[in-house]
């Protein structure tokens, strides 16, 4: 990943969070006090990735397992139709929390960390997700049976305390992501995801606005106590039934680098004007504020699941891209048919939507690894 000096002046200007460019210790004169961050040669990439028109493919958890293979080198279902690495990999860091080796779909995290090393050496970038257990009832992300929220973000609390020592965990691992050179590797991190919707113990039903601001805060806090500087902060609510609710919870322009959206597309064939109207109206508050404050915007996950429509790629996805500058889409994970049947959202070899996935992937607007510093 290339790395480029900016002054604070230049950071503004491309909409870097203000404390991932090292607030604080910025001047206005540009020779005194330039600052030079992995976050904002990532973020300088993406500018450059909207202003030409293009957009970054990703996939979660690419080269760790595909549809029927795990752990093997160099594989990737998405090399195996399309040709080419997905310009983007998605690494989730869910039992980090624990101190735990393996993360919560079994991928160990050294081989994550030496993962994001070979994706940044081949010209492409990563993105990170967080599915934490439950503070409070022990639990996974999903157990919504203790919604701790309220207690987390309160110092002096137990369940702050632990909080604080989950995020340096986390924090600890994104620091530690570095290439041969020694050099930290840039990471978009999306933390606190689909907040709009209540499956997540952040969920909007477990706990308030400003309970869900200060979580931000937090793990702000925590990351730049740390002086973490190669993080680009990505926002990304799920659904929502009105623009407002994009906002609603949106903890603030120096928290957050990238307006994200989570989306995904049910029902199949029947359910596409649906995930139309869903992308769209999230993208369109996404690209509202985006018009306001100037950070550039994402599909950060989309997908869908089992691809029981042939040409989903270049028929519902690609035109929906035409329609918004955003910076990249990633899709979910191809899990191990015997492990999660019919969990994939990308095609793997031999399956019917291999030609429609390979068109996709070559139309001009799509960037795949190898795209950093062309
Ligand atoms: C979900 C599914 C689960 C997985 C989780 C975290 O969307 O893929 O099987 O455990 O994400 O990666």
């Amino acid at each position: 990943m290339k790395q480029i000096f900016l002054t604070a002046a230049c950071a503004a200007a491309l909409g870097l969070s203000a404390i991932a460019c090292g607030s604080g210790k910025q001047s206005d004169t540009a020779d005194a006090d330039s600052v030079a961050t992995p976050a904002a040669g990532l973020l300088s990439s993406l500018t450059d990735v909207v202003a030409n028109g293009k957009v970054v493919f990703g996939h979660h958890d690419d080269t760790a397992y595909g549809h029927d293979w795990q752990y093997e080198a160099g594989r990737s279902d998405v090399l195996e139709t399309a040709g080419r690495y997905p310009g983007l990999m998605n690494w989730d860091l869910g039992l980090i929390e624990y101190g735990d080796s393996v993360q919560l779909d079994g991928v160990p995290f050294e081989f994550i960390r030496a993962e994001v090393r070979a994706q940044d050496e081949r010209g492409g970038i990563n993105a990170i997700s967080w599915h934490p257990r439950n503070p409070v009832s022990g639990g996974d992300s999903w157990d919504v049976s203790a919604a701790p929220v309220a207690d987390a973000v309160t110092d002096g609390t137990a369940v702050n305390d632990t909080l604080r020592a989950w995020i340096g965990r986390a924090a600890d691992f994104v620091a530690s992501l570095t290439d041969a050179d020694g050099r930290r590797i840039p990471v978009l991190f999306r933390p606190w995801h689909e907040h709009t919707g209540s499956w997540f113990w952040w969920g909007k039903d477990h706990c308030t606005p400003e309970q869900y601001k200060a979580l931000w805060r937090l793990t702000r806090e925590v990351f730049d106590a740390r002086g973490v500087d190669n993080v680009v902060w990505v926002y990304s609510p799920d659904r929502i039934a009105a623009a407002e609710e994009y906002t609603e919870r949106y903890p603030g322009d120096e928290y957050v680098d990238i307006l994200g959206a989570d989306a995904y597309h049910f029902g199949g064939e029947e359910g596409t004007d649906e995930f139309r109207a869903r992308v769209r109206l999230q993208l369109d508050a996404a690209k509202a504020l985006s018009d306001k404050n100037g950070k550039i915007i994402a599909l950060s996950e989309t997908g869908l699941e089992g691809l029981g429509m042939d040409h989903w790629y270049t028929e519902v996805l690609l035109p929906l891209l035409g329609e918004y500058p955003v910076a990249y889409v990633c899709v979910w994970r191809n899990a191990m048919s015997t492990v999660k049947p019919g969990h994939f959202y990308a095609p793997y070899k031999g399956h019917s939507a291999e030609a429609d996935f390979k068109a996709f992937s070559d139309n001009d607007k799509i960037l795949m690894a190898g795209f950093v510093g062309k």
